[in-house]
């Protein structure tokens, strides 16, 4: 029997057993929100991880939500939350922006997932329409989930949604490269490798302050991981 199963007498786990990660850039608008929500949700039982690179008083906020707050240069976003990603200790580990877009609603119906068997669950926007979502955006998404599906021979709906549960066995087994397109890459290689990756509708809000990401380079940088990626474990 594991601790785990001790624990709950279930062998399920709870959010006890939940690390919420996210990259944090100069979110002070936002953030406070988002750790409440995260709070009330998971009974303040959930670990957050914070990678920070702020200027503002956005590290401040976290730790007097209790979160462990990690600083490092801003390098972009997949850097903050590969790193993010690998200092959560606990068995399940969720991803999510601090602008305030992701349901934190969402994350028993996650973690009830991730009990059921699913090793990854990704929360997919752009099946319910994500009309908060700017146009060019949303057209991106559908573009890159398109040419994704190819790659990977099944229908993926949201390649770069920044909302998923994770089992931590995924995160340490594979080898992660891509920054602003870790996105894809944490959904395209699970997938390839044989992982139970489900995807799973989720509401999505208009963001709180600015953008950290610019829409034509990032959508070329995604574009491009999305092809490498999917040709390297084609290869592999
Ligand atoms: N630490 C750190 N966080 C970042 C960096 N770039 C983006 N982020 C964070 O990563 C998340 C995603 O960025 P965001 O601007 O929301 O991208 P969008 O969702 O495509 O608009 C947000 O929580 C940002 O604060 C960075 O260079 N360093
Ligand atoms: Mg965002």
């Amino acid at each position: 029997m594991t601790a785990r199963e001790r624990r709950t007498g279930t062998g399920e786990y709870t959010f006890d057993d939940v690390s919420v990660v996210m990259g944090t850039y100069n979110e002070a608008e936002a953030i406070g929100t988002v750790l409440s929500d995260i709070e009330r949700v998971t009974d303040g039982r959930a670990e957050v991880v914070c990678v920070d690179g702020s200027s503002d008083r956005t590290p401040e906020i976290a730790e007097d939500h209790g979160a462990r707050v990690i600083r490092q240069e801003p390098q972009g976003y997949g850097v903050a939350v590969r790193a993010a990603l690998l200092a959560a200790d606990r068995p399940v580990v969720v991803t999510t922006d601090c602008d305030d877009t992701y349901p934190m609603e969402a994350l028993p119906e996650f973690l009830a997932e991730i009990n059921d068997g699913a090793d990854v669950v990704s929360g997919d926007r752009l099946s319910p329409g994500a009309e908060a979502m700017p146009r060019f955006n949303r057209l991106g998404n559908h573009l890159f989930a398109l040419v994704a599906s190819g790659l990977l021979a099944r229908r993926v709906r949201d390649t770069t949604t920044g909302m998923r549960a994770y089992r931590r066995e995924v995160i340490q087994d594979v080898e992660w490269t891509e920054n602003t397109g870790l996105s894809a890459e944490l959904l395209m290689r699970p997938v390839l490798r044989g992982y139970d990756v489900r995807e799973r509708p989720i509401d999505y809000r208009e963001r709180a302050g600015e953008t950290k990401l610019d829409p034509l380079g990032g959508g070329a940088a995604i574009a491009k991981s999305v092809l490498k990626v999917g040709i390297e474990e084609r290869l592999r």
